[in-house]
């Protein structure tokens, strides 16, 4: 059960029960790092990538217009023009660095919260806003940029993952297929099921987890007594703690997993350790139930903040990419402001179509019933 809405005032770390209980059996992992929170590069002997400069800024532009996005988007759904906005703050290297590592041809499952990975491929950002407005269940067509619809139903992308990269190994093709899911949802049967199947199968596929910390409520203790990445071990492919909010690091680690599953290796399962700096979603209040010191130590480890201190510290960037960079933010949020206002009010009806594709009984008998309950409120001498 979660407190979304019916939490007590004061903010538990967790309960005295789950502190009290033993402490996970293997010490701390260490992460994969190659860019340190204050932004020193550092060498890793199995993760190794050479970036020139446009390269690294362009990971560094993909987060900071993302990061834009993102909040141009909690704005609106503050102005009444979204009914609801999951927001990515804090995700945004694990999000750049995975996306970033996948070619055209892969294929994406994500979750709800993946803004950055459709940045990544090339979803039109304000396509994201139709479902968050309730104008459209979708908003874009998943096979144009092969970039799954956003999955609520927690978990389940893993199996349609699993699923679509057991086809892609089955057409001999060397595409692979990456599942985003979040440390809450390692707790479903569906993602075991997914791993079990992937593993038997040999599923080009790479099981993507941003371990936020949150699940709604629930701190990552509550799902598990062995770190995530460790779980992988169980099933029988391997697993890797990555620094999630390490652009570099996220898009090493990734891109090895990818090159694996296109050997034929089978799947991998990337633990992106990392932090969800604002609020579940908009209907959440993270302060009933975390402590702001958290939230502090992690704004240290801030992703767009240490590639900015590296690039500044070798040159790579000036003032002027800077300035220019800021004022194409303003742009995007001034397009995304403006395509949602003007986002038409769907048809009351179209909710009934595409639900079966031949129609069936039940829904027909929906729509009409629906129909008649909308004409009950046409006004007298109207
Ligand atoms: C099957 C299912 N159960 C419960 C929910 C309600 N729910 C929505 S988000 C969420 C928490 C998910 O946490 P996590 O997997 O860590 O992802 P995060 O939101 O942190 O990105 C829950 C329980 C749901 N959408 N689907
Ligand atoms: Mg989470």
């Amino acid at each position: 059960m979660t407190v979304e809405s019916t939490a007590a005032r004061k903010p538990r770390r967790s309960s005295k029960r789950v502190s009290a209980a033993k402490k996970p059996q293997s010490s701390e992992p260490q992460l994969v790092q190659l860019l340190t929170p204050e932004g020193e590069r550092v060498q890793h002997p199995d993760y190794d990538i050479d970036l020139s400069a446009e390269e690294l800024r362009g990971l560094y532009r993909d987060m900071v217009l993302t990061r834009r996005f993102d909040a141009e988007a909690t704005a609106l759904q503050r102005q009444g023009e979204l009914g609801l906005w999951a927001s990515l703050l804090g995700q945004e290297a694990a999000q750049i660095g995975s996306g970033r590592a996948l070619r055209d041809d892969d294929y994406v499952f994500p979750t709800y919260r993946e803004h950055g990975v459709a940045w990544c491929r090339g979803v039109d950002p304000t396509n994201l806003l139709g479902m968050f407005r309730g104008v459209n269940h979708g908003g874009w067509d998943p096979n144009s940029n092969n970039f799954h619809l956003y999955t609520i139903v927690i978990g389940s992308q893993t199996l349609h993952a699993t699923g679509y990269a057991m086809g892609v190994a089955k057409d001999g093709s060397d595409s692979a297929v990456i599942a985003y899911f979040g440390d809450g949802a390692s707790s479903q049967g569906d993602v075991a099921e997914s791993f079990t199947f992937s593993a038997v199968y040999n599923a080009p596929v790479v099981f993507f987890c941003q371990n936020n910390q949150w699940a709604i409520s629930e701190p990552t203790e509550r799902q598990t007594r062995v770190p995530l990445y460790q779980r992988a071990q169980g099933y029988g492919f391997p697993g890797v703690r990555v620094d999630g909010n390490d652009v570099l690091a996220c898009l090493a680690v990734t891109r090895s997993a990818l090159e694996r599953a296109r050997r034929g290796e089978g799947p991998t399962l990337v633990e992106a350790f990392t932090y969800r700096m604002g609020a579940h979603t908009t209907s959440d209040d993270p302060t009933r139930y975390r402590h702001d010191e958290d939230r502090a130590a992690w704004e240290a480890k801030d992703p767009i903040q240490r590639l900015r201190t590296y690039l500044e510290n070798e040159g790579h960037a000036d003032a002027a990419f800077f300035a220019a960079l800021d004022e194409e933010s303003d742009v995007l949020a001034k397009r995304v402001r403006e395509a949602v206002r003007a986002m038409p009010d769907p048809d009351d009806m179209a909710m009934f179509d595409h639900v079966y594709a031949d129609g069936h009984a039940l829904v027909d008998e929906e729509r009409a019933q629906f129909a008649a309950y909308q004409a009950s409120f046409v006004e007298e001498g109207k």
